[in-house]
């Protein structure tokens, strides 16, 4: 006999074997993305900090080459760390452009172009992908993961040189704030915010 004794958290199954019962970490709504969405952001004109954050929706099918859905742009012209350019789309997938999609494209832009994780240019080597790692036993996303890659510069496919995960521990419905993490040294305490106010917004892309 099993069951679910939480709707967030890490899900627990009791197991009852003759007579023993034993709590077991659940671990089979582990997701495997099969929708993510990639963040590139970039500093174009070269001033040392970014101007650019691109957004690439991808789909992840068994067996073929991810295939990119949608894609936004937003531009920062003035090297205030706010938007003034944008090209959004239905960005929340609910079947139509409105206000609410280049608000919302807005807001996650303005986080991102926050983070220290940009290229130099045009470039593309560093890059971050944000995907729901783990739902609850009803289908909600609990935990999102973002994932840091790098491009080697001699090609091949790219490196994932970083993991950061939000989850919802205290099952107050939201992302918990991010622990602490000086292992990597690359990021701060405004990356570590930043990684978390996007992964929230992450969730309003109802792409997962
Ligand atoms: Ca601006
Ligand atoms: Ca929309």
């Amino acid at each position: 006999m099993s069951w679910f004794l939480t709707g967030c958290g890490v899900g627990i199954t009791y197991k009852e074997t003759r007579g023993i019962t034993m709590l077991v970490p659940d671990i089979s709504n582990e997701a495997i993305p099969m929708r993510y969405v990639k963040v590139i952001v970039q500093d174009r004109t070269e001033n040392d900090r970014a101007d650019t954050v691109k957004l690439y929706f991808f789909q992840r099918d068994p067996d073929l080459p991810d295939e990119l859905m949608h894609q936004a742009v937003a531009f920062d012209a003035t090297a205030d760390g706010a938007v003034d350019f944008q090209s959004t789309g239905d960005i929340d997938f609910n079947g139509a452009s409105t206000l609410r999609d280049r608000r919302l494209l807005k807001t996650f832009a303005n986080e991102a172009l926050k983070l220290s994780w940009f290229n130099r240019g045009e470039g593309a080597g560093r890059s971050l992908n944000f995907y729901v790692s783990r739902y609850d036993e009803l289908g909600t996303p609990r935990e999102v993961r973002s994932d840091f890659f790098q491009r080697s510069s001699s090609g091949g496919k790219d490196k994932l040189v970083y993991s950061s995960t939000a989850g919802d521990q205290d099952c107050d419905g939201g992302l918990d704030p991010l622990a602490p993490d000086d292992q990597f040294e690359l990021f701060d305490t405004v990356d570590q915010q930043t990684i978390h106010a996007l992964s929230k917004l992450y969730l309003r892309f109802n792409w997962h």
